[in-house]
């Protein structure tokens, strides 16, 4: 057994995850509606941090401002009462008919306009809430067929839409951070901004792209057949790495969004050991559905899940580097070498063309010879999370 979730561990969930109520693509709901407000305590009681939502998990969309002010009272006052934070808030451009062909980047102009307004109404909510990153899912971003989208002139929207919005945050001065969610596909054909990459990328052509990062999903990089520990990687060698979405996925197919560890349990051991050692200060988020087959007993005990696996994840990372032999198979594996520049420092083409040991003398054949013992260092690996050693 590991130890109990505490405040500290900074584990979050969506309000729609435990308020999932399992209705999808061949079957209606399993399981009733869970009222935030039971969500709050439920989720306080089980030791998580924090609570995130979209603005329609907490206010049924088209709700007047009396119905609003109503529903965020209720839960801003089950906050108090528990102490539950919101760190993260993120706004529905998917659900409704109106976004069906996306919010910021649909083909008509009027329902871009009405997305934008959508958006600010919520970021003034997240500031409201104390929230630091506010998350944009563009899951109707996209298309069936590449004859509907002008992908070009879809990213121009897109950057507008964004730089907009990061605008609106530095004016009202709002201490925000966008976050970009990549998903190669489902809901759409194919999404905008279907990778970590590709949302990286995208970033650096903004104009306001300081408080514009990433918020990956370990199972949508997954579903694209990527690495989310490569991905997470480069995130966080760019100062992008904002949020986190953790949960499970067993490859390439629809999004299972299962509890997290419960997908590949290898790369979620080096993925927690990253979080742990690469110096990532933000919120462990979940963001899994409770399978179809479970009732609420079940929703609270998956909601559980997910922060045991993780503290197990981190507990078996800290007896991995802390274990010599392993040590000892990192130095043998040249893994702390990488970290030695290439280049002396000051180094020019000229000094590197005069080094005849980098090249006149240095014997090819010779340097091949050499075995990496990467094998026995992912063995060792292995025999420390199934709990060999
Ligand atoms: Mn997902």
């Amino acid at each position: 057994m590991t130890q109990a979730p505490t405040r500290e561990d900074k584990f979050s969930f969506g309000l729609w995850t435990v308020g999932w109520q399992a209705n999808d693509m061949f079957g209606s709901a399993t399981r009733g509606p869970l009222d935030p407000v039971e969500a709050v305590h439920r989720l306080s009681d089980l030791g998580a941090w924090g609570i995130t939502f979209h603005d329609d998990d907490l206010i049924p969309f088209g709700s007047g401002d009396a119905e609003r002010s109503r529903h965020l009272k209720r839960f801003q006052a089950a906050l108090a009462e528990t102490g539950l934070v919101v760190p993260m808030v993120t706004t529905n451009l998917f659900s409704h008919p109106v976004f069906k062909d996306g919010g910021l980047t649909s083909n008509d102009r009027d329902v871009r306009r009405y997305a934008l307004r959508k958006v600010l109404r919520n970021l003034d909510l997240a500031a409201e809430l104390g929230a630091s990153t506010f998350v944009l899912w563009g899951g109707r971003e996209g298309s069936e067929t590449d004859a509907a989208k002008d992908v070009r002139a879809a990213m121009d929207r897109y950057r507008e839409g964004i730089d907009f919005l990061a605008q609106y945050v530095i004016d009202q001065g709002y201490g925000l951070r966008l976050a970009l969610e990549p998903k190669p596909n489902e809901p759409r054909g194919d999404i905008l901004l279907p990778t970590v990459g590709h949302a990286l990328a995208f970033i650096s052509t903004l104009q306001n792209h300081e408080i514009v990062g990433v918020n990956p999903e370990v199972g949508h990089e997954q579903m694209a057949g990527l690495n989310i520990v490569h991905g997470i990687g480069q995130a966080l060698w760019q100062g992008k790495l904002f949020h986190i979405d953790l949960n499970g996925q067993r490859g390439p197919r629809f999004d299972q969004d299962l509890v997290f560890g419960h997908g590949d349990v290898l790369s979620s051991f080096f993925l927690v050991d990253l979080l742990e050692h690469g110096g990532y200060d933000g919120p462990r988020h979940f963001d899994y559905k409770p399978l179809r087959t479970e009732n609420m007993d079940g929703v609270w005990a998956s909601a559980e899940a997910n922060m045991a696996s993780y503290l197990l994840f981190a507990e078996r990372a800290r007896a991995f580097r802390a274990d010599p032999e392993v040590q000892a198979a990192l130095a043998d594996a040249l893994v702390p070498e990488l970290a030695t520049p290439t280049l002396n420092e000051g180094e020019t083409a000229a000094d590197l063309l005069a080094d005849r040991s980098a090249f006149e003398d240095f014997d090819p054949d010779k340097a091949a010879e050499r075995g990496y013992g990467f094998v026995r260092l992912s063995q060792l690996a292995l025999e420390h999370l199934t709990g060999a050693r």
